[in-house]
Order: structure tokens, then C-alpha cells, then sequence
């Protein structure tokens, strides 16, 4: 999920058909998938075996999860190191394990999500039908299927809505209820999600397409991103990590329909850290210069995101609006009844942490429109409308998730697809 700056905001056009597609029936399936650690062999016989998901715990019984990439920070940050500042070092990582091991966690959940949904994306299929099967892999896996039936619906499950985003629009979007919408051959698609275990946000995302072509904007894209991890590090200024991911994505070019276009970074849209239930945790990671001399600090969680366009760089907010999230509970509730339950269910179910209009729908609010547009009014409720670049043109991102620890930093939700 991105955080945009200074993305103006258009009024939202809500049109909505009755149709609703039904939740819930995506079949999904682990065929290639380890087995939960300590299951019986008998299940070998079939062929096609058909492995139900079930919740991660079951396939890691000690609890245990593994590690992400490890990087070490530049040169010059290490070279006076001492083995007393090492010591110091390990110690302080030591004492996080816990915290460092839930975000892992999160992480393996998200690799595995993502390697159940990457092959079975195809042209033809519907956005709903791929949220779906996003959403639904990572209910099973974070046991939090049903949000009604759980003591604390925040506590684990969705960390904010699946992005699923196309060509032009190059975040924000996710299917409201009724969308037809088709994934096409010749589609550029966003895939952004996220997992939370106990209030740490894995957000990570990945570029689809079908036709070789944009394979130019998605290499660049990918390599900005690398860049972005690559610079980051306790005590960086954030505009020198923008700088470096901007070089490398405009020393791109892509070829598209025999038009050759340089590939831009979309420059109001920023990577940012991660605090506890809270996606966006105050610092944005932007992808140009920008001249922000904060610094990155130890301990802190970010969400390495770049954009690369084929259009003009610089998206604004269009369309209709899905996504929602509330910035703090500081306040008194409305006092019409329907808006204050609304509030109340939010505050219930997704506290903080981001949602879409298909989230109120599946917990039972589903005639909720008049009372949301009403909280977003008086500022109880922020909306993030899609974030749209010129007509026509093409939009890829990748993103991680990383940790600085105290001695080197850890590319928490790195897998081997991405
Ligand atoms: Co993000």
C-alpha cells in the first residue's frame, strides 16, 4: 500500500450495481506446498493430492519462522565497528526477538499467499475473483476467517486491502461490490496486499503481465526498488534513498505498441515505515529526490515501494473510492445511531488498520454507503480514493518489507518470486 503526498482530491462517483459476488468460494489448494511439519505420510497415495490450508501455527509447531534476507548496511556505517559495539549490537536484537519473530511470521504468510495466487492469475478472470483468492488464502492461513466469530478481529488476518490495480491506476484500487471488471492479456496489474499478525504489517507487492513488452517498466521498477533496499539504513536521509531509486528508474527505457518511452518514478508516491496496526507510520520513503533530510532509524519497520510510469509521473486521485482507515480514536461518536454502529463495527473489526467497502459488506454492513460517505465527511473516517497517472498510460511497483535491526537490516518478506 502507497503513501501518497499531495494527490488532489476528486469528488467520488458511486454507482453500484446489486449484484454481489458471493465470498468464500475460491477453492484453494497447496499442491506444491510443504505439508504442515508433523502431518501423517498416508496421505501420499493420490496423485493430485488437494491440501487443505489451514493456519500457519500447523506448519511451523515449534513456533519458529524463517528469517528473511539479510543485508548489510554500507561500508562506512560498519567500519569502525567494534566487538564491543557487536556485542551491544546482538544484544539489543536479541532482546526483540519475540517482536522480529511475529513480523516473520507475517512475512511467511505472505510468501505463501502469494506463490498459492501467482499461477493461478490469468487473463479472463475477474478483479473480484482475484481478491478473493488473495483474501481468502490469507484468512485461512492467519485463522481469521470469519471477523464476526473472533474475540479480537484485529489481532491477525488482512493487513489492509488487496490492491489490484491496472495500467494507469497505479494504486488504491480495489473491487466494491458489483465490479465486473476483467483482468486483459494486455494489462499491467499492481498486486498489493497485505498480512497482519498481532498489529505488524507485512506489506509487499509485484507487478502482473502477460505480454513481454512492459517487461522493460517492470525490470526498472524492480531494480528501484532493489536500489531503494539496497540505500536504506539506520541514520539515511530519506531523499538520498529517493535519489538513488530515481537514477536507476529513469536509466530505463520500454518500447510499448512501437512508441519508446522513458520509464519515470511516480514522484508523489512514497514508500513509508510501518507502526503497530498503523500502515503508514509517519515517514514517507520517496522514490525522487525530494530534499528530506529525515533519517531512518534503528528498530523501525518500512515498506520499500517504487512506481514506474509510462505517463506523466504524477498521479491524482479518480474513481470511485474503496479503501478506508480511521487515523486515531480520539473523539467523540456521532450521535446519529446508524453512523455511530457503523464507527463502532469499524473500530471493532479493523481499529486502524486499512479496509474496503467489500470488508463492511462481508461483516454483515453491507447498506453502508450513506453512513461511510457521512464519517469521511466529518473527518472520522480517511478515504483513499485509486491514485491515477494520464489516460493510457502504464504503471508497475514493487515493494518490501524490511527491518533495521541494530547491526544489518533483514528484507523480511524477500521470497524467491520477488
Ligand atoms: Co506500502
Amino acid at each position: 500500500m502507497s503513501d501518497a503526498t499531495e494527490a488532489n482530491k476528486v469528488e467520488k462517483t458511486k454507482t453500484e450495481t446489486a449484484e454481489a459476488v458471493p465470498q468464500g468460494t475460491a477453492k484453494t489448494t497447496e499442491s506444491n506446498e510443504a505439508k504442515p511439519e508433523g502431518s501423517s505420510d498416508k496421505k501420499k497415495k493420490k496423485k493430485k493430492k488437494r491440501t487443505n490450508i489451514s493456519k500457519i501455527e500447523n506448519y511451523f509447531p515449534k513456533g519458529i519462522y524463517p528469517e528473511g534476507e539479510w543485508m548489510d548496511y554500507h561500508q562506512d556505517f560498519n567500519l569502525d565497528r567494534t566487538t564491543d559495539e557487536e556485542k551491544r549490537y546482538l544484544q539489543r536484537d536479541l532482546e526483540n526477538q519475540d517482536h522480529w519473530n511475529e513480523v516473520r511470521k507475517a512475512a511467511e504468510i505472505h510468501r505463501r499467499v502469494r506463490k498459492n495466487v501467482e499461477g493461478k492469475i490469468h487473463p479472463g478472470m475477474r478483479l473480484t475473483e482475484i481478491a478473493d483468492l488473495i483474501e481468502n488464502t490469507t484468512r485461512k492461513y492467519t485463522d481469521a476467517e470469519d471477523l464476526t466469530k473472533m474475540e479480537d478481529p484485529t489481532s491477525r488476518g488482512i493487513g489492509f486491502p488487496t490492491g489490484l490495480s491496472i495500467n494507469e491506476i497505479a494504486a488504491h484500487f480495489t473491487p466494491n461490490k458489483g465490479d465486473k471488471t476483467v483482468l486483459r492479456y494486455e494489462d499491467v496489474m499492481k498486486v498489493d496486499f497485505g498480512v497482519q499478525v498481532n498489529g505488524n504489517i507485512i506489506d509487499s507487492a509485484w507487478t502482473v503481465s502477460f505480454d513481454p513488452q512492459y517487461d522493460n517498466l517492470l525490470t526498472a521498477v524492480r531494480e528501484a526498488t532493489n536500489t531503494g533496499i539496497k540505500e536504506a539504513g539506520i541514520d539515511v536521509r530519506l531523499t538520498d534513498i529517493g535519489e538513488a531509486i530515481q537514477e536507476v528508474m529513469e536509466s530505463y527505457e520500454v518500447e510499448i505498441n512501437g512508441e519508446t518511452y522513458g520509464v519515470k518514478p511516480c514522484r508523489n508516491l512514497c514508500g513509508h515505515n510501518i507502526a503497530p496496526w498503523r500502515i503508514h507510520g509517519g515517514k514517507s520513503v520517496p522514490i525522487v529526490k525530494n530534499g528530506d533530510i529525515t533519517k531512518m532509524e534503528e528498530g523501525e519497520h518500512f515498506a520499500i515501494e517504487t512506481f514506474g510510469t509510462t505517463g506523466s509521473g504524477y498521479v491524482t486521485s479518480e474513481g470511485e473510492c474503496s479503501h478506508y482507515a480511521q487515523q486515531d480514536y480520539d473523539y467523540e461518536l456521532p450521535s446519529l445511531p446508524s453512523t455511530k454502529k457503523l464507527l463502532q463495527t469499524i473500530n471493532k473489526n479493523f481499529g486502524t488498520l486499512p479496509f474496503c467497502r467489500r470488508y463492511l459488506d462481508r461483516i454483515g454492513e453491507d447498506d453502508h454507503e450513506i453512513a461511510l460517505n457521512y464519517l469521511v465527511k466529518q473527518g472520522y473516517i480517511q478515504d483513499y480514493p485509486p491514485l491515477v497517472d494520464i489516460p493510457g498510460s502504464y504503471t508497475a511497483q514493487y515493494e518490501h518489507t524490511i527491518l533495521l535491526h541494530p547491526n544489518k537490516k533483514e528484507i523480511v518478506s524477500k521470497g524467491d518470486d520477488y
